[in-house]
Parts: structure tokens; C-alpha cells; sequence
């Protein structure tokens, strides 16, 4: 009864790893994506310019599907990888812009307003 109890400890102990596998697989891809060479196969994902927090150096955008960062359409708050980004928009812009997870941040490394 006891050897049973402990077989059913290891299943669940394995099951909890495989869980945890695919967002470590994420995690992987993200910091992958911070190597020069696979940074410029980050897509363009159109956005709006939700808030501008020039301050902490933050942006918040509506955005479309990040796939580089498995993530789906929604509102949420970035860092801006320049400063300089800040000043070429204002809330209420269209953009299109490309995010990745720098250092565990996610920052929006490229920004570009959409007339
Ligand atoms: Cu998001």
C-alpha cells in the first residue's frame, strides 16, 4: 500500500513537470529571440497607443496577437526599449511594433506610427 501511494507521488511529480514544460519552452524562444540573428524574425503586430508614462519609461498598448511571445490580443503595459520611443507617440496613435521579453520585461524594441 505504501510502494502505491509513493508510484502515485512520482506520477503526479511528473505530470507537474511536463505542465511546466511548454512555458519553459516559451521562455526558451523569448531569450532566443534576443540573439542578433533571430531578433529581426520578431513580427510586426499592430497596436494602439492606449497610455504614455514617459516617467517610468512605459507605454500601454491595445495589441493584436504577439506570436513571439505566445500572447493574444490584449491591453497591457511595456517598457520601452529607447526613451526616444515615448516621444513618438501619444495615446490614441495606430502603431505597428514588434515585443519581446528582454531580461524578463516585456519591451516593445521597435515602434513605428501607422498614419
Ligand atoms: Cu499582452
Amino acid at each position: 500500500m505504501k510502494a502505491f501511494s509513493i508510484t502515485l507521488q512520482a506520477a503526479a511529480l511528473a505530470a507537474a513537470c511536463l505542465a511546466g514544460a511548454p512555458a519553459m519552452a516559451q521562455h526558451a524562444g523569448a531569450e532566443h529571440a534576443q540573439h542578433g540573428a533571430a531578433a529581426a524574425s520578431a513580427e510586426t503586430t499592430e497596436g494602439e497607443v492606449k497610455k504614455v508614462d514617459k516617467a517610468s519609461g512605459k507605454l500601454t498598448i491595445k495589441h493584436g496577437e504577439l506570436k513571439n511571445l505566445g500572447m493574444g490580443a490584449m491591453t497591457m503595459v511595456f517598457r520601452a526599449k529607447d526613451t526616444a520611443m515615448l516621444d513618438q507617440v501619444k495615446a490614441g496613435d495606430k502603431i505597428r511594433f514588434t515585443a519581446e521579453n528582454v531580461n524578463g520585461a516585456l519591451t516593445v524594441t521597435t515602434l513605428e506610427v501607422v498614419q
